[in-house]
């Protein structure tokens, strides 16, 4: 059989929500004219309440997808669900879709309409031919939830069937970030083929020695480097055991990086302007300028005109800035070496920066500035940003 795996639309997703729709479609129908089965990881829609207009793009992506011809049927299903139609289009909701238990997400709704099967905490067994594919889905569910789930659920490959996991979460081999993410070796045994969604840059790893795909968004989403590869979707056969990736038509995006290190700002704008220019074409790109190194003594990131470049490039790009690889450690150890903080303690100058930094980002939440910092500076890294999490909106 060939399976069709395509994943995060982010459907209704604001900052270009005419692509997350495009790109979705095209992906979709480029992948039913080859795939007897399709398989959707999670994030069809970006947001777990979409609006009605969001909801019908949904609805007529995968419309038009079960009035085409499938071969193969889902024949058996293995939950305490349902599936409502034996079309071979089998889902999952992901982190963006995730609400309550018990209650109905955005990709259920699909389901109950009888467009596409979900696979959450169920088997979907699809067959053609006498050939059979078994799906074990996992909706996406709290990182920190996973290894209880694991542990409490049944994970029992069918026999006389290529089996699937499909999931939708962090993998700690791929994003290092905290040990609430699962490592590959801690996943179920006994799949001859791993599927994710949630990581949005494509991924082609093993899992317990068979093969582990992630299609990655088909929208982009966060402006990392690493998006500027061409997205789309696998085709893997059963028959082969190899995947292939299809590329598909994406709004351009590229990354421009600009050394602010002793410019003064005339030199720098002018800089940043010419090397945004020389990536602008019809098509519209999405530029993302990067600016690093360290800003000349006395000026600030605030002081820079940049938004004045957006406006110049409006309706011909879309330029975004970011300021993050900037270096202000050094200039603010340059401060202190040249006496500049006399007076004041280490811990009063950090609290200044944090102070400034939140009403930048517009706080407006109950807790005390105050207390947040003490949270934050008095313990590790990881159980700083789980006390903090906890004091500004309690127990999750
Ligand atoms: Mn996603």
């Amino acid at each position: 059989m060939k399976i069709g795996i395509v994943s995060d639309f982010h459907l209704g997703y604001e900052r270009f929500r005419q692509d997350a729709y495009l790109q979705a479609k095209e992906a979709l129908e480029k992948a039913s004219e080859e795939a007897d089965l399709l398989l959707v990881p999670g994030d069809i829609f970006d947001n777990r309440a979409p609006k009605p207009d969001v909801i019908a793009e949904g609805i007529s992506l995968f419309k038009e997808l079960a009035e085409k011809e499938w071969k193969a049927k889902v024949a058996e299903y293995i939950g305490p669900g349902k599936a409502y139609t034996s079309l071979p289009i089998v889902v999952i909701p992901g982190t963006h879709e995730r609400r309550a238990v018990g209650e109905l997400n955005p990709v259920s709704l699909l389901a109950l309409a009888g467009l596409v099967v979900d696979a959450s905490d169920a088997v979907v067994v699809v067959e053609k031919d006498g050939e059979r594919v078994a799906v074990r889905g996992i909706g996406g569910i709290a990182e920190e939830r996973l290894r209880e789930y694991l542990s409490s659920s049944e994970f029992k490959p069918v026999e006389n069937a290529f089996n699937i996991l499909m999931f939708h979460q962090s993998l700690y081999e791929l994003m290092p970030f905290s040990k609430d993410y699962i490592s590959f070796e801690e996943l179920p045994k006994g799949y001859d083929l791993y599927v994710c969604g949630h990581i949005h840059n494509r991924i082609e790893d093993k899992v317990h020695g068979k093969p582990l795909l992630i299609p990655g968004s088909t929208v982009l989403t966060q402006l990392k480097e690493a998006e500027q590869e061409p997205k789309g979707f696998y085709l893997f056969d059963t028959s082969t055991g190899k995947a292939e990736f299809r590329h598909i038509n994406t709004r351009r995006f590229a990354v421009v990086k600009v050394d602010v290190s002793d410019k003064e700002p005339g030199e720098l704008m002018d800089e940043i302007e010419r090397k945004v220019a020389e990536k602008i074409g019809e098509d519209k790109p999405v530029i993302s300028v990067v600016l690093q190194g360290r800003l000349r003594k006395g000026i600030r990131l605030g002081d820079l005109p940049l938004v004045k470049i957006q406006r110049e490039f409006e309706g011909r790009a879309s330029v975004e800035i970011s300021g993050n690889g900037i270096d202000e450690a050094t200039a603010i150890a340059d401060e202190f070496a040249a006496g500049k903080l006399e007076g004041v303690s280490v811990k009063e100058f950090g609290m200044g920066i944090f102070l400034k930094k939140l009403q930048e980002f517009g706080y407006a939440l109950d807790t005390p500035p105050a207390a947040l910092f003490e949270k934050l500076s008095t313990q590790t890294k990881e159980k700083a940003v789980a006390s903090a999490m906890e004091l500004l909106f309690g127990k999750q």
